[in-house]
């Protein structure tokens, strides 16, 4: 792939060193990624949220619909061992073992402004692979155009199945180009752990230039496809969200303003900020939508 992402900035790029670094002490003990934070040229980001932001207020409604839910109540949940499908229009489809995968792919770090779809938003240091090099590793067929993704549904496991609030199992797509991007990845950590149940253990997809729900959770199935796949918040509300949902603070929600967001963890003071064009990473993927009208295609 000619556009891959090189992780050619240092830390310092990211978050002013020293509070880094004072974080890594402070979470001595964790098992800190040999990796700088890489991420995209130019992009500058407030530093990280805390760990405990980012695994207490969580959306995941198939352990209930309020932000503390995911935490209380997906500790039910196995994620070893865990197998990924991968089929339609590849040439290796398989029942794929996630200790398999993980040996075929470099995990590094990267760090994002995370935007959910309420207008709240965390940087959340992942650790993850890029989902193209998974994509490769099973050979996309010539006649792929979209990927299309599906969360386990347990209902042993999860009480929020029990609720209709959503059609289960949760279904997320991506358009090819979307997928290969280097931006967009599976993640498998945060801060160097593994990543928690309530985050979307053992592997999630992450593509930072959309809203939060596009990042499908603790995934059982990728299929290659040359149709646009359904995706669960436009079954559930066809006139609120499109395909893409790309993050764009010039097209408002139906029932909220996009314009601005609130990053989560300022306690009573927490600040709004603006809200940026494909989240800040416009010159990285506004050449993927180049002639598309973004109010039709949200
Ligand atoms: N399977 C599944 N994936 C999901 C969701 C969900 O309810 N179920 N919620 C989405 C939404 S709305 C958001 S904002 C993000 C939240 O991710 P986080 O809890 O890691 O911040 O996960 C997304 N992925
Ligand atoms: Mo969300």
């Amino acid at each position: 792939m000619a556009n891959r992402w090189t992780n050619d900035l240092s830390g310092r790029d990211v978050t002013p060193e020293h509070i880094y670094m004072n974080r890594r002490t402070l979470l001595a003990g964790l098992a800190a990624s040999a990796a700088l934070p890489g991420m995209a040229r130019g992009q500058s980001l407030p530093e990280p949220n805390s760990w405990d932001d980012i695994t207490s207020y969580n959306n995941y409604y198939e352990f209930g619909t309020g932000k503390g839910d995911p935490a209380r109540n997906a500790h039910r949940l196995t994620v070893s061992p865990w197998t990924v499908r991968i089929d339609g229009l590849v040439d290796k489809p398989g029942d794929y073992a996630f200790d398999d995968i993980m040996k075929n792919m470099t995990i590094e770090e990267r760090i994002y402004r995370f935007r959910c779809v309420e207008a709240w938003s965390m940087v959340v240091p992942w650790n993850g692979f890029e989902l193209a090099d998974l994509l490769d590793m099973v050979g996309v067929q010539g006649a792929a155009k979209y990927v299309a993704f599906e969360t386990v549904a347990r209902p042993e496991e999860m009480p929020g199945l029990r609720s209709r609030v959503l059609d289960w199992p949760y279904v997320e797509g991506l358009r090819l180009d979307e997928a290969m991007h280097p931006l967009t990845i599976m993640a498998t950590g945060i801060y160097g752990r593994d990543i928690p149940k309530q985050n979307g253990a053992p592997l999630r997809l992450v593509v930072p230039w959309k809203y939060g729900y596009k990042s499908i959770k603790s995934i059982v199935r990728i299929t290659l496809t040359d149709k646009e796949p359904p995706t669960s918040w436009n079954k559930s509300q066809p006139s609120e969200y499109g395909f893409y949902s790309n993050v764009n603070p010039t097209v408002d929600h139906p029932r909220w303003s996009q314009a601005s967001e609130r990053r989560i963890g300022g306690g009573l003071f927490s600040s709004r900020i603006d809200t940026l064009m494909f989240n800040g990473y416009e010159q990285e993927v506004a050449s993927l939508y180049k002639d598309m009208d973004l109010v039709k295609y949200h």
